[in-house]
């Protein structure tokens, strides 16, 4: 085992992480503090993770793993970068929360607002979470135009507010209804769901609602769907949103929270070319801490307390631990543009998998977009969450239990994206691929 590439064994949860989902069944719903922790989709216990540096997680039982959650997105620079905890730690030695103004703040902002293309010139607004900034830009929307309905997409996930916990009814365009148990009907009325990547719908919306107080406030779309799984918006759409938008008098919100310094240094709206008239972040930009992020067009977001009238507010918002660990994580992607390795490790690893996929007579349709990636458990590209949900769950949960065996960590789900962080170097990619060898032959013919 050589110290910058410890072997991967086995990840599956062992008798201490057993032990721990046991107790914290007991104390926490689920055991875990977001559902999708639990493994529900692939069976079996989660490992419970004691540290993580770099591209690698070591579990309570020991087992070093190769990780391509990330911690769901945040770690594009490996997990425990130096130059981010020292930067943490520094801040927290004069103090861990003020609630007041600070000069770091105001310097985070502004790297905020140069860095992204529909910031540039305007304003942001700091929070805690990617929940927190969609739905708080969803509200700005609503009262910047005095209009109640939004558009979002069947499929795409924006956090949990109220409004946009909706499920599909049938049909193209549908009026949402909730997606959750204690929302009300009234939460979603307005809520409107469409299949992404189908402009047609979007079109309809907005001819069924007129402009004006019964219209349309705003659509709020991840620009690169990662709540899927990871799909590429086709030729032409996000351009043909940005023209509805336009011609409708709506709100184009961009919710990268995912894609955010992720597909690019300036999200998926630099590297598609499309700019929107607001964004959401979360994740990279706070570096593994918890920051989200929400701003647009000044005269939009002048409409924000207390400038305007639109209400919003938290106490950690902008706190001095996260803000240092998210100005350290936009400094670095800045001084160092990890983004050309980053493609390049990516595409490497899926065309890998993909070839041994193939090679196991196992159906894997890969999407990647810079350093996020999904495979498909079917044989078709995918287009939209309808296609997505055509997958073979059963051949996916096989392949994450053989990975995990293998020293892989994979999010437990197929609807997830996967990311490369800088410190998958080749090395970890070339282990990534021996164990899917085993993973797709394991999949291909189950252990009876
Ligand atoms: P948070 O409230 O979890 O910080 O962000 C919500 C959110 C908003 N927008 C997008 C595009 C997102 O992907 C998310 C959260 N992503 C999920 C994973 N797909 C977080 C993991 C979890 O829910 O535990």
């Amino acid at each position: 085992m050589s110290e910058t590439h410890p072997e991967a064994n086995d990840g599956r949860a062992g008798a201490r992480s057993r032990a721990l989902f046991e107790r914290a069944q007991r104390s926490i719903p689920g055991g875990v503090n977001s559902p999708v922790r639990a493994f529900s989709s692939v069976g079996g216990a989660p490992p419970f993770i004691r540290s993580a540096h770099g591209a690698r997680l070591v579990t309570e039982d020991g087992a070093t793993l190769i990780d391509y959650v990330g911690t769901w997105g945040p770690a594009l620079l490996g997990h425990a970068h130096p130059e981010v905890v020292e930067a943490v730690c520094k801040a927290a030695r004069d103090g861990l929360s003020f609630g007041a103004c600070t000069a770091g703040e105001v310097e985070f902002a502004e790297q905020i607002c140069a860095l992204v293309p529909s910031l540039r010139g305007g304003m942001v607004r700091l929070v805690n979470s990617g929940t927190e900034a969609t739905m708080s830009a969803l509200r700005v929307a609503r009262g910047y135009t005095g209009r109640a309905r939004i558009i979002k997409v069947d499929g795409g996930y924006h956090g949990h507010a109220d409004m946009l916990l909706v499920a599909a009814g049938s049909g193209a365009a549908t009026l949402g209804i909730p997606g959750s148990a204690g929302v009300p009907a009234g939460a979603v009325q307005d809520t409107l769901l469409v299949p992404f990547n189908n402009l047609e719908a979007v079109a309809a919306c907005f001819a069924e609602h007129p402009d004006g107080p019964e219209g349309i406030a705003a659509i709020i779309i991840e620009p690169v769907a990662g709540n899927m799984g990871c799909v590429p918006p086709q030729d032409g759409y996000l351009e043909g949103l940005r023209a509805l938008c336009d011609a409708h008098g709506a709100v184009l919100i961009f919710d990268e929270v995912m894609t955010g310094f992720r597909v690019a240094r300036g999200g998926a709206q630099e590297r598609f070319g499309v700019t929107p008239d607001m964004t959401c972040l979360g994740k990279i930009v706070g570096g593994g801490m918890p920051v989200g992020a929400y701003g647009g067009k000044r005269e939009i977001m002048s409409s924000v307390a207390p400038l305007g009238p639109v209400y919003q507010a938290g106490t950690l918002s902008g706190n001095p631990l996260a803000v240092a660990a998210g100005r350290k994580t936009l400094e670095l992607i800045t001084r160092e543009d990890p983004y050309p390795a980053l493609e390049q490790a990516t595409t490497t690893l899926v065309r890998g998998l993909a070839e041994r996929a193939l090679r196991h007579g196992v159906a894997l349709s890969s999407h990647q977009v810079g350093s996020m990636f999904t495979g498909f458990f079917r044989a078709e590209p995918v287009r939209d969450y309808a296609d997505a949900k055509t997958c073979d769950l059963q051949a996916f949960a096989r392949y994450h239990r053989a990975m995990l065996s293998a020293g892989v960590y994979l999010a437990p789900s197929q609807f997830e994206a996967a990311f490369v962080s800088i410190a998958h170097d080749p090395a970890t990619i070339e282990r990534t691929l021996d164990a899917a060898d085993g993973a797709f032959a394991a999949v291909r013919h189950p252990a009876e």
